[in-house]
């Protein structure tokens, strides 16, 4: 079975939201056409509680995209975005949703982020996704949606380390580029680690 994994396809990581990502909203034609020709269709949502340690906000002194410790892991601070139940936690308006068969949300506690959608920056909870398309049988996974330097990077590598197949439709994919070329060595990252570049 081959699954369609969308990462983080919502309101704050697109060009007018509040972790914006450059031409995020360009990824959401793309794959409304694709999701119809996989078996299933899995999307990620970064779901954070206000109180979440990857907000510079929830850190005094400290300035977006600082680095700190984060319960002793590095951590990004992030402008505040994608709060439960908030419009910019809500998946990107033309998103087709009715062809999504299940979600997994990460993010929610607050002494770490997740910007895998298998599992937490410390591999120390899982979402339940890598568990969950096993039991549907999945082996092959094609990935897509925001941002290629982090989200779906990581969500690559997770997948891969999970012993799944996974390609990157790098058309439908856009990343955040805090440092020039970080793209670029992610996918090259996850090129080396076993992914497909489509
Ligand atoms: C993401 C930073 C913080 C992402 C999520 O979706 O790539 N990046 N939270
Ligand atoms: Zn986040």
């Amino acid at each position: 079975m081959k699954a369609h994994l969308l990462i983080d396809i919502q309101n704050d990581f697109m060009p007018s939201g509040s972790l914006a990502v450059p031409g995020g909203d360009e990824v959401i034609p793309i794959v409304n056409e694709l999701m119809p020709k996989y078996d299933l269709v899995v999307a990620t949502q970064d779901w954070h509680p206000e109180n979440h340690g990857s907000f510079a906000a929830n850190h005094p002194g400290k300035s977006i995209f600082e680095q700190i410790l984060l319960a002793g892991l590095p951590q990004t601070l992030w402008p505040v975005h994608c709060v439960q139940n908030t419009g910019g936690a809500l998946f990107a308006p033309g998103l087709d949703t009715r062809l999504i068969d299940r979600v997994f949300t990460k993010g929610m506690n607050p002494q770490i982020d997740s910007y895998s959608g298998l599992y937490d920056n410390g591999h120390s909870a899982s979402t339940g996704m890598g568990e969950w398309l096993k039991s549907q049988a999945v082996t092959e996974l094609q990935v897509a949606g925001v941002a290629t330097d982090y989200c779906v990077k990581f969500t690559v590598l997770d997948a891969l380390g999970e012993g799944f197949d996974v390609s990157l439709i790098t058309t439908a994919c856009r990343g955040v580029n805090l440092q020039a070329g970080d793209v670029d060595r992610a996918l090259e990252e996850m090129q080396a680690a076993g992914c497909k570049v489509m």
